[in-house]
């Protein structure tokens, strides 16, 4: 439960059936609901967890077993992996893919322009607990834009006095009607490292078809990629700007049968592709500057 209730958050930001805060579990959640797409936010990572264009199935999965504890990474939705990706480089106790999922950020702004796109601020709070995993001056906003497209901004702005090194993924969750009949264009002839395989490095041939579990960075591409969703006939595509790396996870049966919050065979049902700067595509932000990851989503 954030600090300010959910009475005043209605007060302040509530929109008559449009904008409405509710609880899931421990977290509180910001819905949206507007001519064009329902959406929901949780306010722990500023996580989105539902984002479901008019006419449409839902295009970001939950699972149906995710955890809303405090303090907890919730399986699904849109985890905003931040200041580093995946394991820490050195400090191996560090929680994986960083700490800003897992910790309260403040909604500070809500417009919606003439023709009914909604647009949120959210602020990373200032956390006491994460201070010594990060000595840094680095303020963190996301943006969100709702519409019949879903566009998403994490900015990083280096307030301190030395250049900062970042590793960061938009850690998307998409729902498909089933992953054995799904594949993804877009990254052919790029370079990856396959974490199935010891981070081996591979160039990709073709699209990408799932047969088994599939962990991949893919490296020095700002290619825009579509996820050919053949089960639910649509095709879901991925623009991004500011992200070098494009990473592709499914974690098929074992694992996801493993993990205790996919849902029962929830592998068949998602795919992950982030919008990253992973591995070697780690940023670099000089003081007084900023630097933005930004992917908007759309369906046909
Ligand atoms: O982005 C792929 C990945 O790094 C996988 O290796 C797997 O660990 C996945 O993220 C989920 O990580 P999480 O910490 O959310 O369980």
């Amino acid at each position: 439960m954030s600090e300010i209730s959910i009475e005043s958050f209605n007060k302040k930001y509530g929109i008559e059936k449009k904008i409405w805060f509710s609880e899931i579990g421990e977290i509180t959640v910001v819905n949206i609901k507007t001519s064009h797409c329902e959406a929901s936010i949780a306010m722990q990572g500023a996580q989105l967890i539902n984002w479901t264009p008019v006419g449409q199935k839902p295009v970001i999965w939950l699972s149906q077993d995710a955890r809303l504890v405090n303090g907890k990474s919730i399986r699904g939705g849109i985890p905003v992996c931040w200041p580093w990706f995946g394991a820490h480089d050195s400090q191996t106790h560090f929680p994986a893919h960083g700490y800003a999922r897992t910790v309260q950020w403040e909604l500070f702004e809500v417009n919606e322009n003439e023709k009914g796109t909604v647009e949120l601020g959210f602020k990373l709070v200032p956390n006491q607990s994460v201070a010594g995993m990060w000595p840094f001056s680095c303020p963190l906003e996301l943006r969100i834009r709702l519409d019949s497209f879903l566009e998403v901004t994490l900015i990083t702005q280096n307030n301190d006095s030395q250049p900062v090194k970042i590793s960061e993924a938009l850690h998307t969750y998409f729902a498909v009607g089933d992953i054995r009949k799904t594949r993804v264009s877009g990254l052919d002839g790029c370079f990856y490292l396959d974490k199935v395989k010891e981070f081996a490095r591979f160039q990709q041939a073709g699209d990408i078809l799932f047969t088994s579990e599939t962990d991949r960075v893919y490296l020095d591409t700002e290619n825009t990629c579509v996820i050919h969703d053949e089960a639910w006939q649509r095709k879901i595509h991925i623009e991004k700007q500011g992200s070098q790396s494009t990473v592709v996870w499914n974690p098929w049966q074992n694992k996801s049968n493993a993990m205790g919050d996919m849902g029962a065979e929830g592998y068949l049902s998602m795919l992950c592709v982030e919008s990253a700067n992973a591995a070697t595509n780690v940023v670099v932000i000089e003081p007084g500057t900023e630097h933005r990851l930004m992917v908007r989503y759309h369906v046909t």
